[in-house]
């Protein structure tokens, strides 16, 4: 298995199954700038979305956009939640996707200032919806972390790097995660400090 990420970015949810999951895996940087690989190739070429995460699977060729690959994932590693959970996992990554990653489209640039406030006043009460939603539970889904955990992590500390408010459950979480050692070897594997 081949896992494209960018340090930092949503593919570190997928690197995180990946150690987690005790997977043999090789893990390529794409520098999202320049949309090349750190062995020069251009991104475009490999995936005409030119973003992360992208996973080379081998058995079904390329995968790529979040809820593909982790389910891909969560198949692969800790295998998904049966019966209704798996439902939960399911509206856990749309709501992560598309409610919370959608929302930080202005602060990852080329939105001016007020732009920048209004995206991080909604996401703050997204972080208000997703405190609600998890009702004092310590992981998104059961009792222990899963990829929809992993990436609701990773948009964590984006919140951290970019100002945006977290309600203290959701800091909380982020240290709960900060303590899985796959979520350590992951971060240190992509430089992140
Ligand atoms: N719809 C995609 C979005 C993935 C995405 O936004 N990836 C970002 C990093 S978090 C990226 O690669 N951005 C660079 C680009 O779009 O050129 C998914 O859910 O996987």
């Amino acid at each position: 298995m081949k896992l494209y990420y960018s340090p930092g970015a949503c593919s570190l949810a997928s690197h995180i199954a990946l150690i987690e999951g005790g997977t043999d895996f090789e893990a390529v940087k794409v520098d999202l700038s320049t949309h090349e690989t750190e062995g020069g190739k251009d991104f475009y070429e490999i995936s005409p979305r030119g973003y992360v995460p992208l996973i080379d699977t081998g058995e079904y060729g390329l995968i790529t956009e979040n809820p593909a690959v982790l389910m891909y994932l969560a198949d692969k590693t800790q295998g998904p939640p049966k019966g209704h959970a798996f439902y939960d996992m399911l509206e856990w990554i749309g709501f992560i996707g598309t409610e919370i990653h959608g929302s930080y489209g202005p602060l990852f640039g080329g939105a001016d200032d007020a732009q920048q406030a209004e995206a991080k006043k909604t996401l703050a009460k997204k972080y208000e919806l997703a405190e609600k939603l998890m009702d004092g539970s310590e992981w998104l889904v059961g009792d222990s972390p899963s990829v929809a955990d992993n990436y609701l992590f990773v948009t964590t500390l984006w919140a951290d790097k970019m100002g945006v408010d977290l309600p203290q459950s959701l800091k909380d979480f982020r240290a709960r995660n900060m303590e899985r050692p796959a979520v350590q070897k992951a971060m240190e594997a992509e430089g992140l400090g």
